[in-house]
């Protein structure tokens, strides 16, 4: 047996999960979702925010072209089923997860990186969806996470002409929230990781589960559901504690973060 695909560490109340195939860039094939899938539901047990990064000089090329090739097409039905199962368990389960990019950021590794709440690329990172020059589509949920993060507009661009977006575009155009310098979006994205895991895990469950699906509806549905879920967190017993230690004058003060590095 060689080196697991995905490997998992815990530190402190922060799960790491590193793409672990740089030989292949770190394309990811069934054995890799289901590696993913493992680590994604041990750090939702047992870590308050995990951050996924990826091994060797790129984030990830996206699906397994390779293994891709050998499909029938109610197999790649499956396949693409089997994506969306596991990123929804990331963007909708029960801990916030930071993604820490850099190289290549590509089709399936874009909708990976889409499905986690906060993205941090270093300058090295590039993002791009080749769905359109290898004749297929996106079937990781780009179609859903990644048009919504640049647009409609932008993802068309970006599928029809091969177009590449450096990092500072990447920025420009929302795929990431933070650019830093390169080598520096792991330590980024565990800062963060770490901050959101000192928040009360009922806000994060409400932002991560409740945000994502207000955007979804009308808005008299959504400000319906936003009264009740703020309500419900308000009056949680971690609630009650946070806002007594704020009048108490026992809280951390607001920080201003600057230019987000
Ligand atoms: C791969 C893959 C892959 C590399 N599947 N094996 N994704 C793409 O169309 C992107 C394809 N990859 C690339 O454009 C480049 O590899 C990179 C720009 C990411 C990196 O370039 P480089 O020069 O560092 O690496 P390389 O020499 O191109 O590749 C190194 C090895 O990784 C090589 O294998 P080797 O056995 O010849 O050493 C490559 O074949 C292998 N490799 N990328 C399989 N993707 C759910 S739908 C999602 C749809 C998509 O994701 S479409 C986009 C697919």
């Amino acid at each position: 047996m060689g080196e697991p695909l995905v490997l998992y560490s815990l530190e402190g109340d922060v799960a790491l999960i590193r793409l672990n195939r740089p030989e292949k860039r770190n394309a990811i094939s069934d054995a890799v979702i289901e590696a993913l899938a493992a680590c994604v539901a041990r750090a939702s047990a047992e870590a308050k925010a995990a951050v996924i990064h990826g091994a060797g000089e790129h984030f990830s090329a996206g699906l397994d072209i390779v293994e891709h090739v050998e499909k029938s097409p109610i197999e790649g039905v499956h396949g693409s089923r089997r994506w969306h199962a596991v990123f929804d368990t990331i963007q909708r389960g029960a801990i916030p997860f930071v993604a820490a990019l850099h190289g290549a950021v590509v089709g399936g590794g874009l909708e990976l990186a889409a499905s986690t709440h906060i993205r941090v690329a270093d300058r090295t990172a590039f993002f791009a969806l080749p769905e359109g020059q290898r004749g297929i589509f996106v079937g990781g949920s780009g179609s859903v996470r990644i048009a919504r993060l640049m647009t409609v507009a932008r993802m068309t661009d970006l599928m029809l002409t091969g177009r590449v977006f450096t990092a500072e575009e990447g920025e420009r155009y929302n795929l990431v929230q933070y650019l830093v310098e390169p080598g520096a979006a792991l330590d980024k994205a565990k800062a963060l990781a770490r901050i959101a895991a000192g928040n009360a895990p009922l806000s994060n469950y409400a932002v991560i589960n409740a945000l994502p699906r207000i955007q979804d509806m009308a808005q008299d549905d959504a400000l319906f559901v936003e009264s009740i879920i703020a309500s419900f967190t308000a009056t949680s017993p971690e609630a009650a504690e946070r806002l007594k230690a704020f009048i108490e004058k026992r809280a951390a003060r607001l920080a201003v973060a600057g230019s987000g590095e």
